[in-house]
């Protein structure tokens, strides 16, 4: 009889409080559970407080990514006021989240996923002492370069919003500092010089080099092309997985959301780098994003049952736990798009964008880790261009407005929908009496390392563990590169204060 034994699996590098356990047969995972052990209670938080709160206190969810709730929340406000961001905002805006991006994506591969190559299950690995020298965590030659590098990109957001993290530079109707023109050369300066070590260290190539590899075969033709190819981060992650055979694992339900990437201006050279929103399902049927088609689920989660889900802008989040509730095993609620559960991240934006080279390679080789991780080393290869040329058209109209006046803020409901760094990001806002009556949000772990939901349906990332094969159950690195592979945040996923309370309610 086939034996079953549950794993807990350690996770550490991880931002915020997360617990994975498996069930294995025969040394391969058969179930999964993803369980978010904190609980914060930022939306409960809001309730109460001023109509602009949220600027101020959301960016503080999370240290990673305080620039992207800046962001939904300010878009929230300006949807309420019923505002027009100028141009030059949106600019700005922009500029600063892409930075936060594109350290993110760098940072969380080099000193997240990359160090588990250098893990000792891969002792027998030919490429394993080469792990070790590039990528053993805090000691690795590109771990420390990636920090001494990543940091200055951060420069950009503190001269553009006066600090980082969370700084509240963003308001309805626009930002609320005019960079002088020194200000933004020097933004210029620093992205230049971030331009060029990603060209030669992150990538082995130029961004016009790389942006020709459209395809799986033109991928294999890049990498046997040139040694400065092989030895990038992205070369390297390529050969060392592929010798693994990390490009069987990490399938999971194969449905994607992106709501699209990033806020266009009305004039701009930088529309040939935006991502589509959508939402596309495993048999390859894709459709517009709809936030009407959003909903939470909790059936696994632990807070108060409702049936079903609920759409955010009508959301509860009222928590209890016991200890004694069966089914509920999460801080995290379920998030579901037309009931699905959904991936989102740097490849659901390029497999919602019709990018070519992902697309096919999701038809020579299914979803897998491996395409989830090159889509993230490789997103700053469109981000960067883009932000060039928001600062150049920043630097050419210095005479164009950066706020558009909102003296003051109606009641009403809105939302804010952004591609964060690790995916779909929603704030839900509803102002009553001038106060928030209502702060619902959805950040894009929460969709990834979602809990059960109400039809009994994994989250993703439970999903994706299905079928990965364990070796050795004392140091089960597979695993580990399967969720990571997704980027997971759990400060952001599971948003309350409570202790020695009575369960909050909103
Ligand atoms: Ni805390 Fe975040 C991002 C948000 S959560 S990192 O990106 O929102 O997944």
């Amino acid at each position: 009889m086939t034996k079953r034994i549950l794993c807990d699996i350690p996770l550490n590098r991880v931002e915020g409080d997360l617990e994975i356990r498996v069930a294995l047969e025969n040394n391969r995972v058969v179930d999964a559970w993803s369980s978010g052990t904190m609980f914060r209670g930022f939306e409960n938080i809001m309730v109460g407080r001023g109509a602009r709160d949220g600027l101020v206190i959301t960016p503080r969810i999370c240290g990673i990514c305080s620039t992207t709730h800046l962001m939904a929340a300010a878009r929230a406000l300006d949807r309420i006021a019923g505002v027009t961001v100028p141009d030059n905002a949106i600019r700005l805006r922009n500029t600063a989240l892409l930075a936060e991006h594109c350290q993110g994506d760098v940072r969380q591969s080099l000193l997240m996923f990359l160090p588990d190559f250098a893990s000792a299950a891969y002792a027998e690995h030919p490429l394993y002492a080469e792990a070790v020298t590039r990528y053993t965590p805090l000691q690795g030659t590109r771990c420390i370069d990636a920090v001494r590098q990543t940091k200055t990109l951060l420069e950009i957001i503190a001269i553009l919003g006066g600090q980082w993290p969370h700084s509240s530079f963003m308001v309805p109707g626009g930002v609320s500092y005019v960079p002088p023109l020194t200000e933004l050369n020097q933004c210029r300066h620093i992205l230049r010089h971030y331009r060029q070590w990603y060209e030669r260290s992150v990538l082995g190539c130029t961004l016009t080099r790389w942006q020709q590899v459209q395809s799986a075969s033109n991928l294999d033709a890049w990498l046997a092309e040139s040694a400065a190819h092989r030895d990038s981060d992205t070369g390297f992650l390529l050969r060392f997985a592929d010798r693994a055979g990390l490009r069987e694992l990490g399938r999971g339900h194969g449905h994607f959301l992106s709501s699209g990437l990033p806020d266009m201006p009305a004039e701009t050279a930088a529309g040939p780098y935006a991502f589509a929103a959508g939402f596309r399902d495993s048999t390859g049927r894709c459709q517009p994003f709809d936030q009407l088609q959003v909903a939470e689920h909790v059936a696994a989660s632990w807070y108060a049952d409702y049936p079903g889900g609920r759409h955010p802008s009508t959301g509860i989040t009222e928590p209890y736990a016991t200890g004694a509730e069966g089914k509920k095993y999460s801080w995290g609620k379920a998030p579901r798009y037309l009931d699905l559960p959904a991936e989102t991240g740097p490849l659901a934006e390029r497999i919602i964008g019709n990018d070519p080279l992902f697309l096919d390679l999701l038809q020579r080789d299914g979803v897998n880790l491996v395409m989830r991780q090159l889509a993230r080393l490789t997103r700053p290869a469109r981000l960067l261009p883009a932000m060039e040329i928001w600062l150049d058209e920043m630097i050419a109209r210095p005479d164009q407005p950066y706020y558009t006046p909102v003296q003051h803020m109606p009641d009403g409901q809105g939302y804010g929908l952004i591609e964060a760094a690790r995916g779909t990001l929603g704030h839900w806002v509803e102002i009553r009496d001038g106060r928030i009556a209502r702060y619902q949000i959805i950040t894009p772990t929460a969709w990834n390392g979602s809990p059960r939901d109400s039809m009994d349906v994994r989250g993703p990332w439970e999903e994706a563990l299905i079928g990965t094969p364990i070796k050795d159950i004392g140091n089960p690195v597979e695993a580990g590169h399967v969720v990571r592979s997704f980027d997971p945040c759990l400060v952001c996923t599971v948003h309350v204060v409570g202790a020695g309370r009575l369960p909050l309610h909103c």
